[in-house]
């Protein structure tokens, strides 16, 4: 049984709301069209590509 999860279920690293993937890939999943925002960074995420929370 294994604790409760946070973020990291949802491979977000920094937790902002955004998926890793959703800010290295785009809301698209196309890496060649990058959302433009830092995964590692909680304070640079788009609005728009929250997908939880
Ligand atoms: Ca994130
Ligand atoms: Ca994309
Ligand atoms: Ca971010």
């Amino acid at each position: 049984m294994e604790l409760q999860r946070t973020s990291y279920e949802h491979g977000d690293c920094d937790g902002d709301g955004v998926t890793d993937a959703d800010e290295i890939n785009g809301p698209d999943g196309d890496p060649a069209t990058p959302d433009g925002t830092d995964s590692n960074d909680a304070c640079d995420y788009d609005v728009a590509d929250i997908s939880y929370q």
